[in-house]
Order: structure tokens, then C-alpha cells, then sequence
């Protein structure tokens, strides 16, 4: 049992039950004699503690696989904190983080993409996200990957028979049919990872940090690019003396915007702390917004924050296009005051990220099946590569051992192999009550 709302006020606040016991507790906290109709939105009294919505999922037929009951009450945490010690008392106990999704798995309701899903669409940003844990949800990666483990299957069942039949000289496959078989797979497979890099950065969302010398106009980009005025924006030098982020949607993807403090010399201890943290937040992004003052020649500490950057993915800007031209005509002109460039900003950020902005979401995103798929790709290839050399008999037991590691790693993906080790740590990835 747990709350399955966010914690604080809200206009309804949802308590959870699973499990053999749930209908039976539920009713022993609404202090009702009936059962509870199944899949009916039930008004009833907690005793001295709410008005509350009940309604009762029989298993199978529940996001857990079990019974659950979700009582609806108003959104207080001490309503909620109530309920959850009376159904204590009635012998329910707390659920860990992501229990109730691990059930659902566990019970066979959802394979291990889709329970990835929902902790994807409940931690998506971008409505691109959304979409591609929502497709992932709905199975399309399950489907895709089922429908290549059984060709794997298939051919598997034939080289057994090959093998077993050996003696007697049947082939229950040749060895034209074999080689060709493979090698469409392998182009299933990758063309399933070929997304995959446009994939992890939709799903998994990346750093840019804006970096340059003070008082160029990064605080003032920061907030044109975001949309609100967070940092705060003045004529002084040496404004911005943390890192300050935000999370924007550029074009589907997750972007975290880091805003920090101009490089230079600093001035006393907080401005070295700061400068210490710029020049970490610049190491660590993926890409870095270098900005220059395009109004004024570029001096000696232009020039060296431009040789610091010159190894990594970057985007240099020319900003204050709007007070005039100093003729840097290799860097974008933007104005972060009259918004002029922003959209090219924008477009030059993607390129330089090397992705397409595209709308329909990518097939895969998730590193974990990226990397399963990579190895059943590597295995398949072995395989085709063993099934191209002379000698029957040797080569269809290798070629066998090889598919058998790959239908094992697509088996990892889905969970039906995946050690305990991994479940656990995509599990606590889970909010409690999900
Ligand atoms: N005309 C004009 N002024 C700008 C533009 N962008 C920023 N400014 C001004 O330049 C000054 C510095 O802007 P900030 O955004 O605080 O600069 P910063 O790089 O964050 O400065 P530090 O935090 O001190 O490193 C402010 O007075 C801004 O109003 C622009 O595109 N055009
Ligand atoms: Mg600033």
C-alpha cells in the first residue's frame, strides 16, 4: 500500500492497495459490510477522517496483475497519512518504490520495456518524450523484439533438427537459405539501433552550458532561451556568481540550460567558487554555448575561453547583435534583448548536437536495450559468419551456439532472463506509489 500522489496539497489525493487482502482492508477502513462492486466508483466515509472514492480491481484484471483498491480523498497529507496508518493497522504494509509496476511485471501483466515505460512517461518532460515512452508502453518495442526472437526461434528449431537428423544427412535448412535468413536479421537489428542515439538523447535529455566572459549577455540568453526570467540580469560584471539550470524542450528534446559565471580572474572567494563551477559545468555538458560580446572586438579573455573550447561540441554566439557589428562574421549573430537570431540559435544548437529534429518518436531509446540489442546484433553476425564457412555439421553447432546467445540477450531485454541485480536498479529508479 502506498500513496500514489505527490506529496503535498493537490484537489485529490489517491491511496493504493494491492494484494490478496486489499478488498478486505479497504472495507474494514470504510467500516462497510458489503463487498465492494468490482470496477465501481464507490462513495463511502472513512470513520472521522474523509469522504472518500473507492474502487476495487479484481485481479487479474488490475495494474498489478492483483487485487487493488484505490481510494480517492481529498488531497491532504494528513487525510492521506491517516488512511495510510488505519489500513496499516489493518495489516497492510508500505510498498517500496516502484513495487506495484515491479507486481505488474512479476505477475506477467507488462514486460520489462514497458515497466520501463512508465517510469519514463511519469519522468518525461517533453512531449516528445512522452510519446516514445508511451509507444514503448503500448508494446511496439516488445513486438518488435518478439518478432525477431521468433525468426531466432525458428531457425534455431530447424539447426537442431539438422543436427539431430545429421547422421541420416537431412538438412532441415540450406545453407543458402540460413546465410540469407541472417543477414535480414541483422538488418532488423540495426535498423532498430540506428535510432537508438537519437533515442537516448530524447529519453535521457542533455547539458548545455552557457560560458563566456562576464557580462557578454549569457544570463540574459539563458533566459530568452528558456522563457522566463531566472537569472538575474544586470550591467555589473560578474552577475552570476552560481550555476544556475532550467530545463528546457528544444525541438522534443529534454535540455538542461546551465547558466554560470562569466570567466575571469576572480575578484574574492565566492567569485572563485563560482568560476570553479562554471569551468565544471562546461567540462561536463555535452555541448557548450560559448557567448562573445558581438558589439566589441574580441579581447585576450575571448580568446582564451575560445581555445579552452576549441576540443569540445560548441556553438559560439555573437550576442548584442542589436548595438552593432564588430565584424565577427564566423560566430551567429543573436540579441538576446530583441530576440533576433534565436530561432537560428536554436536550429545551429541541434545541428551541432547532430540529431534531426524529427516528431515521431524513436523506436528505442534506452541504453540497457541499445546495448542487449548490440550484442544479439554481434551474435547473429558471428553466427552468419560461422554459417558462410564449409563443413555442415561443425558450422550449424556453432552457428546454433551463437543464436542461442543472441535470443538470450533479446531474453534480458524482456525480462524472462534479466538478472536480479539489474531488476533492482531499474525498480528503485521508481517513485513510491507507482
Ligand atoms: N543591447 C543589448 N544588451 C544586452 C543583450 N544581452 C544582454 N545585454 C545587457 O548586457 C548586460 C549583461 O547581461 P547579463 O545577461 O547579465 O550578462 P552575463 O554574461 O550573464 O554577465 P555575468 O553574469 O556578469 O557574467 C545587461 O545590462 C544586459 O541587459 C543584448 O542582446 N543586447
Ligand atoms: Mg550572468
Amino acid at each position: 500500500m502506498a500513496v500514489a500522489t505527490p506529496a503535498g496539497r493537490s484537489g485529490i489525493g489517491v491511496v493504493r492497495l494491492s494484494g490478496a487482502g486489499a478488498e478486505t482492508i479497504a472495507r474494514t477502513l470504510v467500516a462497510r459490510d458489503r463487498p465492494l462492486q468490482p470496477r465501481h466508483a464507490t462513495f463511502v466515509r472513512i470513520a472521522a477522517c474523509d469522504q472518500v472514492v473507492a474502487t476495487f480491481f479484481p485481479g487479474p484484471h488490475s495494474y498489478t496483475g492483483e487485487d487493488v483498491v484505490e481510494i480517492s480523498a481529498h488531497g491532504s497529507p494528513v487525510i492521506l497519512a491517516g488512511i495510510v496508518s488505519a489500513a496499516m493497522g489493518g495489516g497492510a504494509r508500505l510498498a517500496e518504490p516502484g513495487e506495484f509496476t515491479l507486481r505488474a511485471f512479476l505477475n506477467g501483466r507488462i514486460d520489462l520495456p514497458q515497466a520501463e515505460a512508465v517510469a519514463d512517461l511519469i519522468d518525461a518532460v517533453t512531449p516528445l518524450q512522452a510519446r516514445a515512452a508511451f509507444d514503448q508502453l503500448e508494446g511496439t518495442l516488445t513486438d518488435a523484439i518478439a518478432g525477431i526472437d521468433q525468426t531466432l526461434f525458428d531457425l534455431v528449431a530447424r539447426l537442431e533438427a539438422s543436427v539431430d537428423f545429421s547422421e541420416e544427412g537431412y538438412h532441415f535448412i540450406a545453407p543458402q537459405e540460413l546465410s540469407g535468413a541472417l543477414g535480414q536479421l541483422m538488418t532488423r537489428i540495426s535498423s532498430l539501433v540506428a535510432d537508438g542515439r537519437r533515442g537516448r538523447l530524447v529519453r535521457e535529455g542533455l547539458q548545455l552550458a552557457i560560458v563566456g566572459k562576464p557580462n557578454v549577455g549569457k544570463s540574459s540568453l539563458f533566459n530568452a532561451l528558456s522563457g522566463a526570467s531566472r537569472a538575474i540580469v544586470t550591467d555589473v560584471p560578474g552577475t552570476t556568481r552560481d550555476l544556475i539550470t532550467e530545463v528546457i524542450d528544444l525541438q522534443g528534446l529534454r535540455v538542461t540550460l546551465v547558466d554560470t559565471a562569466g570567466l575571469r580572474p576572480p575578484a574574492d572567494i565566492v567569485e572563485a567558487e563560482g568560476v570553479a563551477r562554471a569551468r565544471r559545468a562546461r567540462d561536463v555538458a555535452d555541448l557548450v554555448l560559448v557567448v562573445v560580446d558581438g558589439s566589441a572586438p574580441l579581447d585576450a579573455e575571448d580568446e582564451e575561453i575560445l581555445d579552452e573550447t576549441v576540443d569540445v561540441r560548441r556553438v559560439v554566439v555573437s550576442n548584442k547583435a542589436d548595438l552593432g557589428d564588430n565584424g565577427q562574421a564566423e560566430f551567429l549573430r543573436v540579441s538576446a534583448r530583441t530576440g533576433d537570431g534565436l530561432g537560428a540559435l536554436r536550429a545551429e544548437l541541434m545541428r551541432a548536437l547532430d540529431v534531426e529534429a524529427r516528431d515521431d518518436p524513436p523506436a528505442i531509446t534506452n541504453l540497457r536495450h541499445i546495448a542487449l540489442l548490440e550484442r544479439a546484433y554481434d551474435s547473429v553476425s558471428r553466427a552468419r559468419a560461422a554459417a558462410g564457412a564449409d563443413g555442415a555439421r561443425l558450422s550449424e553447432e556453432f552457428v546454433l551456439a551463437d543464436l542461442q546467445e543472441a535470443r538470450a540477450a533479446l531474453e534480458e531485454i524482456s525480462g524472462r532472463r534479466t538478472p536480479d541485480d539489474v531488476l533492482a536498479h531499474i525498480f528503485a529508479r521508481f517513485c513510491i506509489g507507482k
